[in-house]
């Protein structure tokens, strides 16, 4: 038996700048005595990452999920909205914070994302949107999904969670759709603690946006929408600000890891890899995902998880289960394990595995190496 980690290794670990980095925007934010409420620092940010991410507006946000709660208000949003049931659970639930109900679309074998060639046939006159996710940060079938969009005349917004800095053909992922989300929670690839982002092409609805997220309040005698409290404060961004400097040298460590789990894992016999995306497409490498296929590799993903956990390592089954299978949602009818053929297999076959910057090539050989001793 190979030997467990000393330490436990994570599925993923924070990127952290130096203390005396933190401390010197500290003094700044210190010395202007201005804590939140659209401060120097968050007007700096706001333009730094609208440049990063190649992108006309953005907006700032205290996190994801309330960006797109506000991204689904920004646009009126009502009825119903397709999505996707592999996900992380603040997709759906944003919807039905907005009384709307998510009609869950099976998804594509090789991407994971919401599969573009079938949500015509889950329109309904209820429809008013489509809520897809760059899931893992693989960018979803954007041109088949504005197609159809545009022939019913829905709204696009994509949760780009996982797809921070990710383009195609050099345009920034963020300018796909009618509004994007980000977040810059910590265990994600940029962050600034807790924290999100929306971007969007149309300035008018940064603008509502920007009302939304601060209670509506227009001036000091003008509440115009009920809005509410959706800022991020002067420390958060300022740690963004600093943040930003560190993103392309922890995706270059990732892309290393990366190809260290492909050269290590390919050839297995019953594993499925991270897809393959086209050559203009630049990925972010924040996560690594492999799909056990228990009949071919001789165990489940469920059996390889627990016992990664034997030699300390804790990897995670994002995303089992699926949405479509919470309580709250698995009564809906498009959540029947018939609407969803495939999306239930990659919910029973999928495992991220620790993927930081934190990690050496030695490391990930290991995890490898264990995860291949497993196979009886
Ligand atoms: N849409 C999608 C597709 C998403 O994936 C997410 C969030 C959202 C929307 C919502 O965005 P936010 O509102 O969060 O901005 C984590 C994150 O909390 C969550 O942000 C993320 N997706 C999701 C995929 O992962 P958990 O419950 O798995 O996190 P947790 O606390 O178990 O952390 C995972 C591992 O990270 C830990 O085992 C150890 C490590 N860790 C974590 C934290 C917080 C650290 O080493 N240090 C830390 O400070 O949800």
């Amino acid at each position: 038996m190979l030997e467990p980690f000393t330490e436990r290794i994570y599925v993923t670990r924070p990127v952290f700048p130096t203390i005396e980095e933190v401390t010197e925007k500290l003094r700044d934010i210190w010395a202007a005595k201005w804590l939140t409420n659209n401060g120097p620092q968050h007007t700096m940010l706001e333009r730094e990452l609208t440049e990063f991410l190649r992108v006309p507006n953005l907006s700032l946000f205290n996190n994801g999920t309330i960006a797109l709660m506000v991204a689904c208000q920004s646009l009126r949003l009502s009825g119903e909205v397709i999505t996707t049931p592999f996900t992380f659970a603040a997709t759906p639930h944003v919807l039905s914070w907005n009384n709307i109900t998510p009609i869950f679309c099976d998804v594509d074998a090789e991407t994971m994302n919401i599969d573009a060639a079938k949500i015509e046939s889950m329109i309904t006159p209820h429809t008013t949107a489509i809520l897809a996710v760059h899931v893992f940060g693989t960018p979803c079938d954007v041109a088949t999904i504005r197609d159809v969009a545009d022939r019913y005349g829905l709204k696009v917004v994509y949760d780009a969670a996982h797809a921070f800095g990710v383009e195609i053909g050099g345009r920034g992922i963020g300018t796909f759709g009618d509004i994007s989300m980000f977040s810059f929670h910590a265990t994600k690839l940029y962050h600034t603690l807790e924290g999100g982002a929306l971007t969007m092409n149309d300035e008018h609805v940064k603008q509502r946006i920007d009302l939304l997220k601060n209670f509506g309040i227009k001036n000091e005698d003008e509440v115009v929408m009920p809005g509410i409290n959706g800022k991020l404060d002067e420390i958060r961004a300022a740690v963004g600000r600093i943040m930003l400097g560190y993103v392309e040298a922890e995706r270059q460590k990732r892309i290393r890891l990366h190809a260290v789990y492909d050269e290590e894992l390919s050839g297995v016999d019953g594993l499925t890899l991270m897809p393959k995306c086209a050559a203009n497409v630049k990925l972010n490498h924040q996560y690594y995902v492999v799909r056990f296929d228990e009949k071919i590799f001789g165990r489940s993903r469920d059996y390889v998880c627990a016992a990664l956990r034997d030699y300390n390592v804790y990897a995670r089954k994002y995303f089992h289960p699926l949405c479509s299978e919470f309580t709250c949602y698995r009564q809906l009818n498009s959540s029947s394990p018939a609407n969803l053929p495939v999306a239930n297999v990659v919910g029973q076959q999928v495992l991220s595995l620790p993927m930081y910057g934190g990690l050496t090539a030695d490391d990930v050989r290991k995890i490898c190496a264990i995860i291949k001793s497993f196979k009886p």
